[in-house]
């Protein structure tokens, strides 16, 4: 018998347009889900590109025409993978036109962005969801599952540095290096990550950013001639002309946690030979986990209520069907996935909740990732301000 689907529109066809369209596309050879997402309507603002990639990703509809396609009443589903500065623009109008919704991370460019987002998701019939896909990366999910199960114990320390080295001198003034689009650099971009993975694990919240430290090591770029694939692989040449990089490339700070806990938190495009470490080390009084991206199929974990002589750091290989978040819709084990997966992981529990079942690990909708939103403010306003500040001294 047919499944029940959902009618997609999928706002923006650059790098997350990909991802995106990618896991449309897989979703449901892998998962057996109780509604399938159809590839609706590709929107854009490129009639040209966009009907190269529709063509390319086998999305039905091609159109420039954003109002139109947000409120045609054929569509179930608003997906929205556009730059910062349109997320609250984009993610409203559908919420509005009654539409469930998924929006990029992270939430907006600015936490009043945010808080706008928020609130209208809290007045709208449709369900919210954010593209935080580090969670579904089946060894983020053991670690949130090993911390759930009491394995670690009373946390002590969050240790996480989201770093690479892509942003040289030679790579144009894209939007990441815009405040008035991206809101910040690596900060929003990176830690936004971080953040997240270190709320979803430990089920803890930020109380204060203690400190914290913003550098743009490079002031002037290239201005683009190319309209700028977005991501991180360029796909942007650098005209002779030279603009103003208004964000961070690196942004540190350190925190304090409703627990008790404290952190630490790393953002950087420059840090050389790291060139997509998403690092996370958490320690408690009867365990720590470590993860790097970069080695995305494995979480180490030290058992510390092993007697002295026995503990080490065990290196799990996270490819166990039987036991491990996710897997068992994939490869045997030690048939390693990839970054992809994360988002077909994550097209999947969507598709779950909006089928009335529970996703794997928990999912993040608006309300969630505002609390994110927040330790990101917290932190630039430290910053800027070079002072520690309070969670609470921002609007809920
Ligand atoms: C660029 O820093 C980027 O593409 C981020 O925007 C993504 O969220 C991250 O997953 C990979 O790097």
């Amino acid at each position: 018998m047919a499944k029940p689907t959902i009618n997609v529109c999928l706002i923006g066809q650059k790098f997350m347009g990909r991802t995106h369209s990618n896991a449309m596309l897989k979703v449901a050879k892998f998962f057996d889900l109780p509604l399938i997402p159809v590839m609706h309507t590709i929107v854009g603002r490129n009639k040209a590109e966009l009907d190269e990639f529709r063509e390319r990703w086998g999305w039905k509809n091609a159109t420039t025409d954003l109002k139109g396609a947000v409120n045609n009443p054929e569509i179930g589903l608003v997906d929205v993978g556009t730059p910062n500065n349109v997320h609250a623009e984009h993610t409203i109008m559908a919420l509005e036109a009654g539409k469930h919704v998924s929006c990029e991370k992270p939430l907006a460019g600015s936490l009043s962005e945010a808080r706008q987002m928020r609130d209208a998701a809290r007045k709208a019939k449709g369900k919210t969801f954010v593209w935080y896909n580090y969670r579904r990366v089946p060894a983020v999910a053991l670690a949130y599952q090993f911390a759930r199960a009491g394995k670690l114990g009373r946390i002590y320390h969050v240790r996480a540095a989201y770093l690479q080295d892509w942003a040289g001198p030679d790579v144009p003034l894209i939007w990441r290096f815009q405040k008035s689009v991206a809101g910040s650099g690596s900060h929003g971009d990176l830690n936004a990550h971080i953040i997240d993975m270190a709320r979803f694990i430990t089920g803890d919240e930020f109380t204060e950013i203690v400190g914290a430290l913003a550098e743009t090591f490079i002031k002037e770029r290239p201005v683009p001639e190319s309209g700028s694939k977005g991501g991180i692989a360029g796909g942007a040449s650098g005209s002779a002309k030279m603009g103003k990089s208004d964000v961070d490339d690196a942004m540190l700070f350190l925190a304090r946690m409703k627990s008790g806990a404290v952190a630490s938190f790393e953002a950087t495009r420059q840090a050389t030979g790291n060139q997509n470490a998403n690092r996370i080390e958490i320690n408690g009084d009867k365990g720590a986990i470590r993860f790097n991206f970069e080695d995305m199929n494995h979480l180490e974990f030290y058992d510390a209520t092993l007697p002295r002589k026995q503990q080490g750091w065990t290196n799990i290989m996270v490819t166990h069907g039987g036991d491990h978040p996710y897997v068992a819709n994939w490869w045997p084990d030690a048939h390693i996935i990839g970054y992809e997966h994360g988002f077909i992981n994550q097209l999947a529990d969507m598709m779950k909740v909006l089928g009335g079942k529970v996703p794997e690990v928990p999912l993040p909708d608006f309300e969630d990732a505002y609390k994110t939103q927040l330790v990101l403010e917290a932190a630039m306003q430290a910053a800027e301000q070079r002072r520690p500040v309070k969670l609470s001294e921002l609007p809920q």
